[in-house]
């Protein structure tokens, strides 16, 4: 059969010299528009990039030549601690000159928790039941509040959830921030290839495509002219976590000190993991010298129960996909020919059929941001403690479920508290501090009274 379409003529070419001809499958019973539909979305597909994509999933990658990243620990000698104070110190100068914007991945949907969503409308709340995006956004309104300054906010959102992510921002009055300062866009996406290497349909009209995965972020941050935007508002330094940790600390003052102290292009938190399994990627040193990370899934398993000689794990730091990224570091690479490298994963795929939908083995492919690590000259690592600072939501109950990042919280907050010397009730099973009322121990009152109840939220 041969396909005819006046202005997609190099497309048509490009499917047919690749060898993706059966996405043509079903072209006659398609109507114009489908057509056209399904030639725009192969128009954006890069064939080269996709061989050799598909070359690298069938190639088992060589073993890498790595040895444990060194990091800072958390301070215990008043020597350490007086660096950490110093850290704060340019830390919230650097703030209050507003040259930290904040920094969010949140393409992913809440499937995992069963919610039919995006991640971020997901809510965590334990006694408010805010959702993981009102979280964030109050934590970043407090930050300017108490810095007195303008903290823009950088949210990266996918195909599957842009539309939602913004109608539910302007829905909420994007939660009282300066919605001028709010930037959402989305990633790209890449199609998936099945076992043989070609394309896979997902409809009669479309092609079955993933988001490029949070590496794609830096890309995007730049394809959507943000980072021109960030840099005219002399934004220096973008602060980036995951939609999924609501325990984590937007905006600290000792890591962004440190990370100017060490004049590191990147900064990054770890800590130490909690048990061999534990899927966090750990910090590695590669035999160049260079810092990075390797995902849990790729670090052998000999590595990961290894011990030292203190009996300690030796690849212990854990990276909890918290870093500082330098806006100009963001420009030079997305303005170079360097690419981060995707990775690969074989993952069960839809694919359509004249009998329907049925699953499919295939490859999906996904770049990491933490493969920007290695492209740095200067870096910097940081430890934090997990109870402070990491609670991620990633099932619906068990191991990181909803119900452990809530225990965190309600942890944290009652730590706070009892550090005050403010009194608790033993019935007190909830308690939860609005951001906007403490975003961290310093803010509470020491006035405060606690009601005696089960569950207290405080506003
Ligand atoms: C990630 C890290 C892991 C550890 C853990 C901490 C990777 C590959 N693994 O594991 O080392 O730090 O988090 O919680 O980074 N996202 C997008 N677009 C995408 C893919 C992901 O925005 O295309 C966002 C997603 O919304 C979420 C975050 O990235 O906020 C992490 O994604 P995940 O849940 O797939 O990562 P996970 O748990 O495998």
């Amino acid at each position: 059969m041969t396909i005819h379409f006046p202005g997609y003529e190099t497309v048509i070419n490009n499917v047919y010299d690749s060898g993706n001809e059966h996405v043509f499958s079903y072209w006659d019973t398609l109507n114009p528009d489908q057509k056209k539909h399904l030639l725009e979305e192969l128009s954006t597909i890069h064939f080269e990039t996709l061989q050799q994509l598909y070359e690298l999933a069938k190639r088992n990658l060589p073993s890498l030549d790595f040895k444990p990243a060194p990091y800072t620990p958390v301070p215990k000698t008043d020597e350490e601690k007086k660096e950490f104070e110093k850290a704060k110190q340019i830390g919230i100068e650097t703030i209050k000159k507003g040259k930290v914007a904040a920094f969010v991945v949140a393409g992913g949907q809440g499937s995992r928790l069963g919610f039919d969503g995006p991640k971020g409308m997901f809510p965590v709340g334990a006694v408010s039941k805010k959702s993981l995006f009102q979280i964030h956004a109050e934590k970043i309104r407090a930050y300017e509040l108490k810095y007195d300054v303008a903290i823009p906010w950088c949210i990266m959102t996918s195909e599957a959830n842009h539309d939602a992510t913004l109608a539910y921002f302007e829905q909420n009055n994007f939660f009282n921030l300066n919605k001028e300062k709010v930037f959402l866009f989305k990633q790209n996406m890449i199609p998936s290839l099945d076992e043989n290497g070609k394309l896979i349909l997902e409809s009669p009209c479309s092609i079955f495509r993933n988001p490029d995965g949070h590496g794609g972020s830096l890309t995007a941050l730049y394809q959507s002219g943000t980072l021109d935007t960030l840099q005219a508002l002399n934004i220096a330094i973008l602060s980036y976590f995951q939609v999924d940790n609501p325990l984590v600390r937007i905006i600290d003052p000792v890591f962004i000190g440190f990370h100017r102290m060490h004049d590191a292009e990147v900064s990054s938190k770890a800590l130490v993991k909690a048990y061999p399994e534990e899927k966090i990627g750990v910090f590695v040193q590669f035999s160049n010298n260079r810092i990075g990370v390797v995902e849990y899934s790729d670090l052998p398993l000999e590595k990961q129960y290894e011990k030292d000689e203190q009996g300690q794990l030796r690849y212990a730091a854990g990276s909890i996909a918290i870093h500082l990224f330098n806006t100009r570091f963001i420009a030079s690479v997305t303005g170079s020919n360097v690419t981060l490298p995707f990775h690969v994963a074989k993952k069960s795929i839809p694919e359509y059929t004249d009998k329907g939908i049925h699953y499919i083995t295939g490859y999906k492919f996904e770049k990491f941001v933490f493969d920007a690590l290695p492209l740095t000259q200067h870096n910097f690592i940081l430890e934090t403690k997990r109870e402070e600072e990491f609670a991620p939501v990633k099932n619906k109950t068990g191991v990181d479920s909803v119900e452990s990042a809530q225990e965190l919280m309600i942890n944290l907050h009652k730590r706070w508290l009892t550090q005050k010397g403010i009194a608790i009730s033993p019935k007190l099973k909830k308690i939860e501090l609005s951001p906007l009322f403490a975003i961290e121990k310093d803010d509470i009152p020491q006035s405060l009274i606690i009601l005696d109840k089960e569950e207290v939220y405080i506003e």
